[in-house]
């Protein structure tokens, strides 16, 4: 019997973090009660592998063309703005000649970069879009 416990205490996960015997309910993460009655527990804190992926900026330029209502519109339906805030974004790039409509890991960014040209496009208003690491 302590040879076994002695074993649980050793133990090691797929991960290295060290499983530690223990004789309780089992209600902590990481638990596994197959062995008897001896219940492992994580000690360390789990090893998160996910990094955050670099961040783009969606900015709209501005141009002498394209209605304010539909640029308004863009900001609404594609980066998802509420009305009172996609009329202030468009207003800022109208006054400062670009502003950011929105912040994404790349591959977004890149469509909805291409959503938003292909839709002024469809409707022949220069409109541009561009992309900017954070
Ligand atoms: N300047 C445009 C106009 O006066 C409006 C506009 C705003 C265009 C923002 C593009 O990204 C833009 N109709």
């Amino acid at each position: 019997m302590a040879a076994l416990a002695t074993f649980a205490t050793m133990a090691k996960d797929h991960e290295g973090n060290r499983l530690h015997g223990r004789s309780r309910d089992g209600s902590a993460g990481g638990n596994d009660n197959r062995d008897g009655g001896i219940v492992t527990e994580r000690r360390t804190k789990e090893q998160t592998k996910t990094k955050k992926p670099p961040l783009y900026k969606c900015i709209l330029l501005n141009d002498d063309y394209t209605p304010m209502e539909f640029v308004v519109e863009i900001l609404k339906q594609i980066f998802y703005k509420p009305h009172a805030e996609a009329t202030r974004i468009m207003l800022h790039v109208h006054q400062n000649g670009m502003g950011v409509a929105g912040v994404y890991p790349y591959e977004i960014a890149e469509t909805k970069v291409r959503t938003v040209e292909e839709l002024a496009r469809e409707s022949q208003y220069p409109l541009k879009c561009v992309l900017e690491k954070e």
